[in-house]
């Protein structure tokens, strides 16, 4: 993969990827808005600067594998991908649509690149700490990270996971939170409290980081050092605000899974063409 080290270009990156979604988004008039935006950041930080990859080889089997357990925010993962060369932009008008290769939650075997098939959530930590096991054993080492939302965490299916990874000492596998304080129907702590979520992880013996998830210095600072950690698995518990970038969308629940209308997708991307001409100046 083409590494990107300037910081800059980086969030310009992030931005790219969030007017793509904004257009994808609009065009398929149906999709999740929040999960995606704000994991942009991270998003262009894992393609861009961490990830070990290459596009024209997906296959490759020393690459570092990216399992997303949240399989809803999946058009951030295709945005990142296509500006990373693993198809054409062309195609990102197509999620959604009637035999596409960009399903509204991933599928595995329809597009090369993508590692695992996800939507009913709490199953990717299993596939994640399976392939992690499988590594090891393979004396391979690749790192698996695995994404995951915070209300996805409501299922105990992720719980029995985080058992078996500290038993196995997996170091290999990070486990990334999308800490955003929303679900599908509400906030986190109304539905289903998970804090004090860092102690919970501790108590699971894991190693735990936890950084801004908009910040792309601290998201490559905290990435470095989890590559570092040894003797159990690393969650990163990310901070992310949900709709990031688009002013009307940040922190509310009801983004989770809408669309933008044609009125609102043209105030985004107003929006976020400021925010470019911002970063561009330096601010
Ligand atoms: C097993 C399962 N139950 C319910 C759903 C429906 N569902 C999709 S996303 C979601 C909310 C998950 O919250 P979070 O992981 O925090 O995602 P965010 O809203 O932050 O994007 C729910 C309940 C599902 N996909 N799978
Ligand atoms: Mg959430």
């Amino acid at each position: 993969m083409e590494k990107i080290t300037d910081l800059k270009e980086l969030k310009l990156m992030a931005n790219t990827i969030r007017k793509d979604l904004i257009e994808m988004l609009l065009e398929a008039k149906s999709g999740h808005s929040a999960g995606p935006l704000g994991m942009a950041d991270v998003f262009a930080v894992l393609y861009f600067n961490i990830l070990n990859y290459n596009p024209k080889n997906p296959e490759w089997k020393e690459r570092d594998r990216l399992i997303l357990s949240n399989g809803h925010i999946v058009p951030v993962r295709y945005a990142a991908m296509a500006e990373a060369g693993f198809f054409p932009k062309e195609e990102l008008k197509t999620l959604r649509k009637l035999g596409t290769r960009l399903q509204g939650h991933p599928h595995d075997l329809a597009l090369p690149g993508l590692e695992s098939t996800s939507g009913p959530l709490g199953q990717g930590t299993s596939i994640a700490a399976g392939v992690a096991l499988a590594a090891k054993m393979d004396k391979k080492d690749f790192h698996v990270i695995c994404l995951a939302g915070d209300g996805e965490i409501n299922e105990g299916q992720a719980w029995e996971a985080f058992m078996f990874a500290a038993k196995n000492k997996l170091d290999n596998l990070i486990y990334v939170i999308d800490r955003n304080f929303i679900q599908i129907d509400g906030n986190t702590e109304g539905i289903m409290p998970l804090d004090p979520l860092n102690k919970k992880f501790e108590a699971f013996n894991f190693h735990v980081i936890e950084l801004d998830g908009n910040n792309i210095k601290e998201l490559i600072k905290g990435f470095e050092k989890a590559k570092t950690l040894t003797g159990k698995p690393i969650c990163i518990i990310a901070n992310t605000v949900p709709g990031k970038g688009v002013s009307f969308m940040e922190n509310k629940f009801e983004w989770h899974g809408m669309p933008p209308n044609k009125e609102q997708a043209e105030k985004a991307l107003k929006e976020l063409n400021e925010t470019e001409e911002k970063i561009k100046a330096g601010n």
